[in-house]
């Protein structure tokens, strides 16, 4: 990468900042002629693979992977009317096999119900099935009219997870969506990402879908992001596609469905939240390298400098830490600038004065400095990475609590969110009310009956027509 790039935008140029750290921190390069399609660099693409790893340890304790085609014909996908409003104008068609044009036109998942129902009817047989809960983790195309964004909003989304899963009853169904709740809770909870749990409105739940309840994330410019969405389908999917099963007293039903999907947009959030004016900072648990050992080898000493730093990185990934000893011929301050724009955790800077105190410099990224002993390096090293993993969670903690604010009135909200956070209102549940605040404010309604440790549970007053209101989250989103 180029290193004389000039400073980083700071990040209270949240933007700039964004758009620079991308291609600076090698995530992802966003010169590939296409609008809206972006390609990962390997360092970017590693951090994929590790968020990805733990997304699927997560649903691999009940849940069970597949991969279903790309292409689905054209009467398999008009075939749910509320599904196919909503998707119409974001679908790619394929129209022709080489210069032949095809009897049956075939669209590119946007998502995959249409691809895999048809196959589900044919897999659920009897009750013994039931809950069936499969996933698979693909990429989908949506040709999407707002401006698109790296990670963010993607014309082809490179890493879609998708559960879907088909119930007895639709409160077993709705018993799912609260279980897949937990799980992107707990998901979230690992990469240190802040939630907000809320059942979207009426207007804006998924095509086809029942309700819909969605997790966001409040970004560094006050902006909510939509990093995760449960549905539950109850059973207009399973009619239109014949997904029956038979109970136990013999009589056939129809199963009740849930689905629910994450993107890459978990990566968007996880790079936002956490970075700062010098660069990325990666949790300890999906850092592409959680530890980067710097020699300062000065004089005769350079050989045994070397010497300890290659034992001292054989011993750290021997004990299962992501190391890499950096003995590039570069000046040592070059490298600390380079490990800190790429997000690596923790720095262990080795030289003879240390070797001779039979010590090691420990820096982590968010600045803090310990000299450790060499003899206890393993045990110290891993105390020091949950260290910046707590301090992680809590600053993301600290930002979205200071960004909710509650606001009794219309004027109040627009203040708020023009100043960047996130209003908690009180909302009648009518669609009048809503376009009215909407209109207001330059903002949309999230979500009602929100669950979250930071939003206190309030009762009052509609804050667009004064009857009795429900606690609602308002944000600009992106
Ligand atoms: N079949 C269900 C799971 C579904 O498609 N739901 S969804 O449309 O809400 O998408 C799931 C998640 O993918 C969203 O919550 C959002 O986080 C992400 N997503 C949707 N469109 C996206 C896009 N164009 N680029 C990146 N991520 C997107």
């Amino acid at each position: 990468m180029d290193d004389d790039a000039g400073a980083l935008p700071l990040k209270e140029d949240f933007s700039a900042w964004y758009n620079e750290i991308l291609w600076r921190a090698e995530i992802m390069d966003v010169r590939y002629p296409v609008k809206g399609l972006y390609v990962w660099y390997p360092y970017g693409f590693a951090i994929r693979k590790f968020v990805y790893q733990r997304l699927r340890d997560l649903l691999d304790r009940d849940h069970q992977e597949t991969l279903f085609p790309l292409l689905i014909p054209e009467q398999e996908f008009m075939k749910e009317a509320e599904h196919i409003k909503g998707f119409e104008d974001e679908v790619y068609w394929v129209t022709h096999g080489g210069t032949t044009p095809l009897d049956v036109k075939l669209a590119l998942r946007p998502t995959s119900e249409t691809a895999i129902y048809p196959m589900y009817a044919l897999w659920v047989r009897s009750h013994a099935d039931l809950p069936m809960k499969y996933y698979q983790i693909v990429n989908t195309f949506r040709y999407e009219t707002k401006q698109t964004r790296p990670l963010i909003r993607l014309r082809e989304i490179t890493s879609f997870k998708e559960a879907h899963t088909v119930h007895a009853t639709w409160e077993e169904a709705s018993e799912q969506v609260e279980e897949a709740i937990r799980l992107y809770r707990e998901f979230y909870n690992g990469l240190c990402i802040p939630t907000l749990v809320s059942k979207r409105p009426d207007w804006d739940k998924f095509p086809g879908a029942d309700y819909t309840i969605a997790v966001d994330a409040i970004m560094p410019n006050g902006k909510t992001l939509q990093i995760g969405t449960v549905h539950h389908l109850a059973d207009h999917f399973s009619r239109t596609f014949n997904i029956t099963y038979e109970d136990k007293n013999g009589e056939q039903k129809f199963g009740q469905q849930t689905c629910y999907g994450i993107s890459e947009r978990s990566i968007a959030a996880l790079i936002s939240i956490h970075g700062d004016d010098k660069g990325l900072i990666l949790p300890p648990s999906v850092a592409t390298l959680q530890v980067v050992i710097v020699p300062i080898t000065i004089g005769k000493r350079h050989e045994d400098v070397m010497t300890a730093a290659r034992k001292l990185h054989t011993e750290l990934t021997a004990a299962g830490f992501r190391v890499k000893l950096d003995s590039r011929d570069m000046r040592p301050g070059a490298k600390y600038y380079w490990w800190e724009l790429r997000g690596v955790p923790l720095r262990l800077e080795l030289g003879p004065r240390d070797l001779d105190a039979g010590k090691v410099m420990a820096v982590n990224r968010i600045g803090r400095k310990t000299s450790i002993d060499l003899s206890t390096v393993t045990e110290d090293v891993s105390r020091l990475l949950s260290e910046i993993t707590d301090a992680l969670r809590t600053r993301a903690e600290d930002h979205t609590r200071s960004h909710l604010c509650c606001a009794p009135s219309l004027d109040v909200l627009k203040v708020k969110l023009d100043e960047g956070k996130v209003g908690v209102v009180q909302w009648c549940q009518e669609k009048r009310c809503a376009d009215r605040i909407e209109e207001h404010t330059n903002a949309s309604i999230l979500g009602t009956d929100v669950r979250s440790q930071y939003v206190p549970e309030t009762e009052g007053i509609c804050i667009g027509c004064g009857n009795p209101g429900k606690p609602t989250l308002v944000g600009r989103a992106y």
